[in-house]
């Protein structure tokens, strides 16, 4: 019996930059299981009507990272359930995460040597599309974060901790950069070129 290691591929790039709506195309095509840190985070925010509720709701509202030991315990928890029901699902997509040094900290000091991160896959949009996204599905999308005051922290919460992760992973060449201002099946082409050649 070969117990193989979880293999991992983050998922980054701004808020509303369709990293959701491209992990759900990658999904239908290829063996991965899709994670996203934030729906997980939401879960555990309405599913907790504790302090650590109350604390996940403030961070998400201010566009703040949440600390990474509450995170990082979400997802470790949400792979092994994953493998334990069927042990060929071991391919995940981990979308959102890590945003900043303190995830990456928390991820390697959790989950070093136990996951491999395969790539990065980087959707690279403009802020003004992020936002107009973000808005544009705020009409009808009950985040509490979809509206202006919240959007712009979570700009500058990607511009100060995100990338700087990021350019990390670029350094080691193991960013895949697709351009995520085009329409959903223009950016999913670019996605899948990468998937049949590495995924
Ligand atoms: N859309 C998508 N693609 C499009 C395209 N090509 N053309 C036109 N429209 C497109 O898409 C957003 C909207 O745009 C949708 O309406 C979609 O139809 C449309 P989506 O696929 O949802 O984009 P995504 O990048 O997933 O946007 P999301 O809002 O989820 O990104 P965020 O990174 O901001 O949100 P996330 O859920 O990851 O995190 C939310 C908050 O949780 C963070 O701000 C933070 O406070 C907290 N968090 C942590 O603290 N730690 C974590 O590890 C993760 C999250
Ligand atoms: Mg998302």
């Amino acid at each position: 019996f070969l117990a193989m290691n979880p293999q991992v591929v983050f998922v980054l790039g701004g808020p509303g930059a369709g990293k959701g709506t491209q992990c759900a195309k990658i999904v239908e095509n290829y063996s991965y299981t899709h994670l996203s840190a934030g729906d997980l985070l939401r879960e555990e925010r309405s599913r907790t009507g504790s302090k650590v509720g109350q604390l996940i709701d403030n961070y998400i509202k201010e566009g703040k990272i949440v600390p990474v030991e509450i995170t990082i315990n979400l997802l470790k928890k949400a792979m092994e359930e994953t493998m334990q029901k069927d042990e060929n699902k071991f391919r995940f997509l981990i979308d959102g995460f890590p945003r900043n040094e303190d995830n990456l900290q928390g991820w390697v000091k959790v989950m070093d040597g136990k996951a491999d991160v395969k790539f990065v896959l980087f959707f690279d949009c403009s802020n003004d599309v992020c936002i107009e996204r973000c808005l544009e599905r705020g009409k009808s999308s009950g985040r509490t974060d979809d509206n202006k005051e919240s959007l712009e922290k979570r700009i500058q919460t990607y511009l100060q901790s995100t990338r700087p992760i990021i350019e990390r992973y670029e350094k080691q060449g193991k960013v895949r950069t697709i351009d995520a201002s085009r329409a959903v099946c223009e950016v999913f082409a670019d996605v899948k070129a990468v998937f049949d050649r590495e995924g």
